[in-house]
């Protein structure tokens, strides 16, 4: 397979920045700018509710800038925190042009960082994407833009740790123009898959290239490209990564436009990709902007923009497409209304299966609006597609959403509106459960050292306030086992804070997960904790007493020797203390006398005074604090 990156750079002199050019739609082709569509012979079937269902929050204008904010896009992470970017535009084609980010990982959102193109003198530069890793802070911008120095649209990928920019360069490095990224990141190895489309022959066909950035070192693979329908040029692609590290890859082909799926099970391996099969048909546009998402079992859900009556002639429909266990649904009409439907976006409840999608629609009163339908539980049972609900609601012009759901299942929504006459990006969330906080475990063994009990304990967290926590479930598994095998083993009532976990395997290393439940029984379930090994005492203790002679037997020394256990981690080992009692006081506790680092397993008790015999026994200490049982005691004979 050819690869993209290595090329030489001699070829790159025959595309010129201009060729991203040719790829889109003009920018400036607003939804609202554009000839009506005629009406849709179907009548809607949905109602339309005038407002956000419950439990959304009041949206806040993220971007707060002088310059037009357009093309949101926004990524959630573990703990609920959102990642946004999007485009500030400081007049026409030609003027100033940034790629902004912002984000609440904080608890409060920050300051747009604005990133300016270098190539201004076209529109069809930038297209921002976002994304997060699932835990530690870290968000990820990507875009395309010119490489003056190399005379070549390049990909730039951006990295903000906590908020600040920490490393900022090209990626595609390819002789083609290499635009319109998009990223996705696997939620439990942490790899960072950026993919973009390249012109790899320099003859206007765009090829799927991608790299992807390795979580500890840093560095990124060599290219590869996503060999399907080689030679033909696919466009809006849309990938996502499963829990199980599967890639899953929409995009459209053109003349006609169709959107495509293919998946790939190894994708760090470009040969592992699968046919791919038809989901859309011909949708009669020129762009049908394909969006998916994935649940824990793999299955995908798909939504993409159509035309009902001719090529780019009818009104514009958004459709949505499921697999059942792999086998694909019918396809599915979610706005069906006279006006025209674009934009379409959606997340998923990767557990329950609830179906969320939002687009922008231009109502019959001339507004565009955010809509907002949802496929969840019903009342009479069974889970059906509901009412739609309209996220804006005002007379400006509100387009453009991006929707992610965070796996608290928590929903983050983005879009453009208006505060007065600026554009603005505004954020509103349906806030998630909050997993247990400041969870802890503390690993103890039996006297007999062959069980082995964790004791978790944690706190409420705050944000739940709202919500009923009737339950917290307490979920383990091996901690070598994967992720798949996380069991329930207990649950304890919203009011319990611990639990103790008995008659495991004394030497086995255990994981955790803990959720908080809700009365409606949902949950939010924390990041995996390890349990702690078991501190073994230690083995083989021995006593040996040497006597002054000199002294008549009136001074001696006892020295007590002993083994590490095997089951002790040495890394883990600070050391041992001693001690000891009156060898005649057998009910009287033992005290300390002295302790050893980890490598010196004996004890010298120097200068005892004769006619007083002991008993000794040992502990290990750990570098954690903890202090093991007593060894075997070893009597002064
Ligand atoms: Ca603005
Ligand atoms: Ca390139
Ligand atoms: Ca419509
Ligand atoms: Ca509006």
């Amino acid at each position: 397979m050819k690869k993209i990156v290595g090329f030489g750079l001699a070829a790159a002199a025959v595309l010129l920045l201009s060729n991203g050019a040719a790829q889109v739609t003009s920018r400036r082709d607003e939804p609202g700018a554009r000839t009506a569509r005629r009406e849709d012979p179907e009548a809607r079937t949905a109602a339309v509710i005038a407002n956000p269902p419950s439990g959304w929050t009041t949206p806040v204008n993220i971007s707060n800038s002088p310059a037009w904010s357009g093309l949101p896009m926004v990524a959630a992470d573990n703990n609920g925190k959102a990642y946004v970017c999007w485009e500030e535009w400081y007049g026409n084609v030609g003027a100033p042009r940034a790629m902004a980010f912002n984000t609440n990982y904080s608890g409060a959102w920050g300051t747009l960082d604005e990133n300016f193109l270098a190539y201004v003198a076209i529109d069809d530069v930038g297209y921002p994407v976002v994304a997060c890793d699932p835990a530690d802070g870290t968000g990820y911008l990507a875009y395309h833009d010119g490489d003056f120095a190399n005379a070549n649209m390049e990909v730039v990928f951006v990295e903000y740790t906590q908020g600040a920019k920490t490393w900022e360069g090209y990626v595609s490095l390819s002789p083609g123009a290499s635009d319109y990224a998009n990223l996705a990141v696997d939620p439990n190895s942490r790899v960072v898959y950026l993919m973009w489309f390249d012109d790899l022959t320099g003859r206007d066909i765009f090829e799927l290239g991608y790299r992807w950035r390795d979580p500890a070192t840093k560095t990124w693979s060599s290219g590869s490209i996503v060999p399907v329908f080689l030679g033909r040029s696919k466009y809006w692609r849309d990938m996502v990564i499963d829990k199980t590290g599967t890639a899953h890859l929409v995009f459209n082909l053109r003349s006609p436009t169709e959107v495509f799926y293919t998946k790939n099970p190894t994708p760090q391996n470009e040969s592992t990709w699968t046919a791919p099969v038809s989901v859309s048909g011909n949708t009669d546009r020129d762009w049908a902007q394909p969006r998916i998402a994935v649940d824990n079992a793999g299955d995908v859900y798909v939504v993409w923009y159509a035309n009902t009556g001719g090529y780019e002639t009818a009104t514009e429909e958004v459709w949505f497409r499921r697999t059942v266990g792999g086998v694909w649904q019918s396809p599915v009409n979610l706005s069906n209304s006279p006006g025209r439907s674009e934009g379409c976006v959606i997340a998923v409840d990767p557990e329950s299966k609830d179906v969320y999608v939002a687009w922008h629609e231009l109502t019959e009163a001339a507004s565009w609006e955010v809509y907002l339908r949802m496929f969840t539980d019903q009342s009479g049972g069974g889970k059906a597609w509901g009412d739609i609900y309209n996220m804006t609601n005002d007379a400006a012009h509100s387009a453009e959403p991006s929707l992610r759901m965070d796996p608290q299942k928590g929903l983050h929504l983005v879009y453009h509106d208006y505060a007065g006459a600026n554009q603005e990006i505004f954020y509103t969330q349906k806030p998630g459960i909050g997993p247990p906080l400041n969870i802890a475990i503390d690993s103890t063994l039996n006297s007999a050292e062959d069980q082995k009990t964790n004791t978790l304990t944690w706190a409420a967290n705050p944000s739940n306030a709202s919500l009923s926590i009737t339950n917290y479930k307490i979920y383990r598994k091996k901690a070598a086992d994967p992720d798949s095998a996380f069991a329930q083993v207990n649950q304890v009532s919203g009011t319990t804070f611990s639990y103790a976990d008995t008659g495991l395997e004394s030497a086995g290393r255990y994981a955790y997960r803990l959720a908080s439940v809700t009365s409606a029984g949902a949950e939010g379930q924390s990041a995996t904790i390890l349990d702690k090994p078991g501190v073994f005492a230690p083995t083989g203790v021995t006593l040996t007493t040497a006597a002054n002679k000199v002294l008549f037997y009136e001074i001696k020394d006892n020295t007590i020797t002993f083994a590490a256990h095997g089951f002790n981690d040495p890394a883990d080992v600070a050391g041992y203390s001693i001690y000891r009692k009156k060898a005649k006081d057998e009910g009287a506790a033992m005290e300390l006398v002295g302790s050893t680092g980890a490598s010196v397993l004996s004890y010298k008790d120097a200068q005892i005074k004769g006619g007083q015999k002991y008993a000794y026994a040992v502990k290990t200490k750990f570098k954690d604090g903890r202090e093991g049982n007593f060894s075997a005691v070893v009597v002064e004979k």
